[in-house]
């Protein structure tokens, strides 16, 4: 199968697994129906769902089935998506255009986006800790920990701290890379490893993995960096040319757009290399190291 139908395969079963666990959350007479809505709107519809797919490929490489993967798949597109409501967001980067719709402060409101991200954080913990996510706990408690890690303070969150912090102070080379790794690169990392976890992998698996992830995380945040810079909001789906405006520290405002291009080419072979351990076992892998390099929206 082709890269870009098992990626469309792929979204359309999280797309299902989504709808059917934020069903079941908007359903009890406590869940009000408002934020139900609002989690919906933030959720559905909409996003490459890009890191379920790494969730499942790489579950994929140790013989996991797509099913076996797809609560966890689906728990990191809830945290995605929480990021992305709560970036959105007047106090952070106060847009109002995502996935090509209105932001949701702007489709709600913003009390109710707040909240809506809120409960879509915690609601990624609920659904790892669910048997049906793996039957062994361990591993329930390893995928938990693992998310909990690549989300918070040294993760994610810490990351869009210090990038909110990069529009005032002059960064170099390795406190982008920096915040690059932590605001955007922890979340695909731990996706990969998600995938890594549920399969079992060898520690050295893991570990190749991991400087497959890593990689691949740096070159997502260039593509997008070069997005910011060169694509239009019909493309890509938000606004554009914001970091320029609000001059924020980025690869591109450090080494221009053809260096940053370079670059990014250099990381997609560097994330290629990594995978030489499984053969032609991750030729997905490979061509979604490729997908990262050349995306355009
Ligand atoms: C608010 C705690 C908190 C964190 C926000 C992820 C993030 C941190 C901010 C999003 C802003 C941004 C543009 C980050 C750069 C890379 C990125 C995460 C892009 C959006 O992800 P895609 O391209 O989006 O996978 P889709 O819509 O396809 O899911």
């Amino acid at each position: 199968m082709l890269f870009a139908e098992r990626l469309k395969a792929h979204q359309n079963a999280v797309e299902g697994r989504l709808t059917k666990l934020l069903g079941e959350a908007g359903s009890g007479p406590a869940a009000p129906g408002r934020l139900a809505e609002a989690m919906r709107y933030a959720t559905l519809s909409g996003g490459k769902r890009f890191r379920p797919f790494l969730v499942i490929e790489a579950a994929a490489l140790f013989g996991v089935p797509q099913r076996q993967a797809l609560n966890t798949a689906a728990a990191v597109e809830c945290i995605h998506c929480y990021s992305l409501v709560h970036d959105d967001l007047p106090a952070m980067d106060d847009d109002d255009l995502r996935r090509g719709r209105p932001t949701v402060h702007k489709a709600f409101d913003e009390a109710t986006a707040i909240l809506a991200g809120d409960a879509l954080l915690t609601i990624a913990f609920e659904i790892l800790s669910q048997p049906a996510t793996h039957p062994n706990p361990e591993i329930r408690a390893e995928l938990v920990f693992g998310l909990a890690r690549a989300s918070g303070w040294r993760g994610m969150a810490g990351g869009q701290m210090l990038d909110l912090a990069a529009e005032r102070v002059l960064q170099d080379m390795d406190g982008i890379r920096k915040i690059q790794a932590m605001k955007t690169g922890a979340l695909i990392e731990f996706s990969v490893d998600a995938g890594a976890i549920l399969g079992r992998a060898s520690a050295a698996e893991r570990e190749a993995l991991r400087t497959y992830a890593r990689t691949i995380g740096l070159a997502f945040q260039v593509a997008d960096d070069l997005l910011d810079a060169e694509g239009s909001p019909e493309h890509v789906g938000k606004a554009t040319g914001k970091d320029a405006r609000a001059g924020k520290a980025t690869l591109v405002s450090l080494i221009g757009l053809s260096q940053a291009r370079e670059n990014l080419r250099a990381l997609g072979n560097e994330a290629i290399d990594a995978l030489k351990p499984f053969g032609s076992r991750a030729a997905i892998l490979k061509e979604a190291a490729h997908f990262v390099t050349h995306r355009r929206s």
